[in-house]
């Protein structure tokens, strides 16, 4: 796949593909990232970027022509298309469901923001989808590109040592596979006691069946402790009403 990133900093993402599962990608050649300063497709002296907004609001916003000119030379290297997609904070939110459907795409193009905003004409007649990564204010689009670029990139076949890890996660479930839209239940390790704070028993008595049971049991706790979002968007079997029911009644969130 590739990814190819429109940006008015480009310096900005040497860092983040340098580490890691996305530079073992990288260089496994699952992946090629490509990182386009926005200032080279404007045409003036001054390589304009921005303007002031119509209508006698405060700050800049990003001009259509630079993005439009970006989105036509990238799309056309090959005539091979790709998805456009604009990172905006007025974007749909960005989910796992979402990252695995980007993972099937030959070409994702990300167009970042920056200033007050982007010229509405970018998300209405250039991007395919207008995306955000979640309800806080960025300075811009690029830490979002980078964040959908890792959540994509580890999704590719054979990015991970363990391809099992990649479905067994958290928010597996939204992307349409097992475990039910839960969180991760808890982990631990070495020592079994660690200045007074044991490991739950239950790990160190070699019954798989127990394990299993209190793997669902945390993850569901998890789930209602800390994202109680989650299971109103699910459905609950059983089991997870009964203990419900229970962590209702103790009343610990
Ligand atoms: C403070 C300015 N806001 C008006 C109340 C609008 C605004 C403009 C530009 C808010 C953020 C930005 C820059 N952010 C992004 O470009 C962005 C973003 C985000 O802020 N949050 C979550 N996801 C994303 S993706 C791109």
């Amino acid at each position: 796949m590739r990814i190819e990133i429109v940006t008015i900093f480009p310096e900005f993402f040497a860092g983040p593909f340098e580490h890691g599962i996305l530079r073992r990608a990288r260089q496994a050649g699952l992946v090629q990232l490509e990182v386009h300063d926005l200032r080279q497709f404007t045409d003036d002296r001054h390589r304009t970027v921005d303007d002031r907004p119509f209508g006698g609001e405060e700050g800049m916003v990003l001009k259509p022509e630079p993005l439009f000119r970006a989105v036509e030379q990238i799309r056309g290297q090959a005539g091979d298309g790709g998805r456009v997609i604009l990172l905006s904070a007025q974007g749909r939110l960005f989910r796992q469901a979402r990252a695995a459907e980007f993972a099937r795409e030959r070409k994702l193009i990300l167009l970042c923001g920056r200033y007050e905003g982007v010229d509405e004409r970018v998300a209405e007649h250039l991007a395919d989808e207008e995306i955000s990564i979640g309800d806080y204010v960025l300075s811009g689009g690029e830490l979002a590109a980078a964040v959908i670029a890792d959540a994509v990139t580890r999704l590719l076949p054979g990015a991970l040592g363990n391809e099992a890890s990649a479905v067994r996660e958290s928010f597996a479930a939204a992307a349409g596979e097992s475990e039910a839209g839960l969180l991760d239940c808890p982990h631990y390790t070495r020592p079994a006691e660690f200045r007074g704070l044991p490991v739950p028993e239950v790990l160190l008595s070699g019954d798989h069946q127990r394990i299993r049971n209190w793997r669902r049991r945390m993850a569901f706790e998890k789930t209602w402790k800390n994202r109680p979002d989650l299971l109103e968007r699910g459905k609950l079997d059983a089991e997870q009403c009964q203990w419900l029911g229970e962590l209702e009644k103790e009343s610990v969130r």
